[in-house]
């Protein structure tokens, strides 16, 4: 087991379909485009990094309370659509002791419909960053590297 510091990046509904539809949304990068820059972007810090995606509302939970349990060293995660609706995830999210949980979106939500102007993790993350395609994941891992 390596001795660098750990972050989990966590990815929830639809985003495992990214680059495939509305690219004027989401633009042409894949998931598998934001993990290899995620796994980049740690290095770089020292870190490593544990990339995970689910279309299931539970094992995001369970990925989370894994995290804690693991003592990793922060947490990235963009929950997709479960962000306007979780109170699950809010709730696992509100476990977290002792490392930043940064919520990040490719898109900027604000500027889309009213009903993703709503987050349930933004009241228990420490940042928010949105708006900047797979750059806002690479700036949630430098957050978290400066954090730490
Ligand atoms: O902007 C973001 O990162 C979102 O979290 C993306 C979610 C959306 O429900 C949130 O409101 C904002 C959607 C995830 C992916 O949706 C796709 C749609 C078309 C093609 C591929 C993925």
């Amino acid at each position: 087991m390596s001795d660098q510091p750990e972050i989990l990046v966590v990815n929830g509904p639809n985003l495992n379909r990214l680059g495939m539809r509305e690219p004027e949304i989401y633009g042409t990068t894949t998931l598998a485009d934001i993990e290899a820059l995620c796994q980049n972007e740690a290095q770089k810090h020292g870190m490593t990094c544990r990339f995970m995606q689910s279309n299931i509302e539970g094992e995001l939970t369970t990925a989370i309370h894994q995290a804690i349990d693991d003592k990793l060293a922060g947490i990235v995660i963009n929950a997709g659509a479960y962000t306007h609706t979780s109170v699950a995830l809010h709730d696992a999210l509100a476990m977290v002791e002792n490392m930043p949980v940064i919520e990040v979106h490719l898109s900027n939500i604000h500027q889309r419909e009213e009903f993703r102007h709503h987050s349930y993790l933004s009241s228990v993350s420490t940042g928010v960053i949105l708006g900047f395609g797979a750059t806002s994941y690479r700036l949630a891992i430098n957050a978290i590297a400066d954090h730490i």
